[in-house]
């Protein structure tokens, strides 16, 4: 496989410009009013279903240059009660005496704490500024507007006037291909197997929606802690969604495509593809189990999906527990 595919297939799909020079929503344009109301038409029954990992040290994020979400806390009830058994060595404490002069005295007790993560080691979703290459990113945005400072262009924060959200349509390929637990890593989702999943589902991918993805890898992770990589989107799938006019794809599993690239020197094409060349942005470590047996118990495969990324100054990504209701 050549880069030629690559580079050919980025021309075809390249969004630049389409929704004016300045633009940094990308395809997330294609979330129309009338798309909204759609969505919300689809909530029929009151079901909830929560599709955000729990975020804490036991995630699934223990690999290469990522950590697990380090939840600590800053200050409990039981520091105002220890107050009474200071001793002199502790009396002088700056926090000690903050402690005492705020809570000394009063009928009031609190706790407080404190995460610190990675934005991307959690339910997330990436930016569009999280993936350039030759210099570029979304809209021909140069790579240097990402400084240590942050995003000044394409931060998540820019896309919160989107929601985000509209009709979700879930593809189950994990139960397409009947596999137990999980799409095996290396075995690439090709374009046809998202068109004969949703065949088979018996629904439809239209513009604006929101294509959620299930593998089965966090399937696989909840029941053996097993983190490694399961099978994801080949790159060919990027075409696919740029015919459907798709708003942006979430999965369950760690990077969406596969990160086993059939592309000598590409390791995430789709991800280049989709974010930098369509403006697609994805979202990933969703839990699709709950939604995907309640759809297939009814057969009923869309459903209004909310889910607002955190308005985070600057940031190339943010965590999320999105929400879809039925
Ligand atoms: C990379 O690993 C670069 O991206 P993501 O977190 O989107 O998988």
């Amino acid at each position: 496989m050549t880069s030629d595919s690559f580079r050919a297939m980025a021309d075809r799909i390249r969004n630049w410009g389409r929704w004016g020079e300045d633009d940094e929503l990308g395809t997330l344009n294609l979330i129309t009013a009338d798309k909204v109301r759609q969505a919300a038409a689809l909530v029929t029954e009151g079901k909830v279903f929560p599709l955000g990992i729990s975020i804490g040290e036991t995630g699934p994020q223990e690999l290469l240059f990522r950590r697990n979400p380090l939840h600590m806390m800053t200050i409990d009830g039981g520091d105002a009660r220890s107050l009474v058994r200071i001793g002199p060595e502790w009396a002088a404490h700056p926090r000690a005496q903050e402690v005492a002069g705020f809570l000394g005295g009063d009928l009031l007790r609190f706790n407080d704490d404190f995460i610190a993560m990675h934005l991307q080691s959690a339910s997330q979703w990436d930016a569009l500024s999280h993936v350039y290459y030759d210099e570029r990113m979304y809209n021909g945005y140069p790579a240097s507007a990402v400084t240590s400072f942050g995003a000044s262009r394409l931060s998540i924060d820019r896309v919160d006037v989107k929601g985000i959200t509209s009709r979700g349509v879930l593809l189950d390929l994990a139960r397409a291909r009947g596999e137990e637990l999980h799409c095996q890593h290396g075995e690439h989702i090709m374009p046809d197997e998202l068109t004969a999943a949703a065949a088979a589902q018996g629904v439809e991918v239209g513009p604006g929606d929101i294509v959620l993805v299930r593998t089965g890898w966090m399937t696989k992770f909840r029941t053996t802690r097993d983190t490694s990589p399961s099978a994801g989107l080949n790159w060919r799938c990027a075409e696919w969604l740029r015919e459907r006019d798709v708003a942006a794809v979430a999965a369950d599993n760690s990077q969406v495509e596969d990160p086993v690239s059939d592309l000598a020197g590409n390791m995430l094409p789709m991800h280049l593809l989709c974010l930098r060349d369509m403006g697609l942005a994805f979202g990933e470590y969703w839990d699709l189990d709950a939604l995907a047996d309640t759809c297939a118990a009814d057969g009923r495969w869309d459903f209004q999906l909310v889910a607002p990324p955190l308005r985070i100054t600057g940031a190339v990504g943010s965590p999320l527990n999105p929400i879809a209701l039925r």
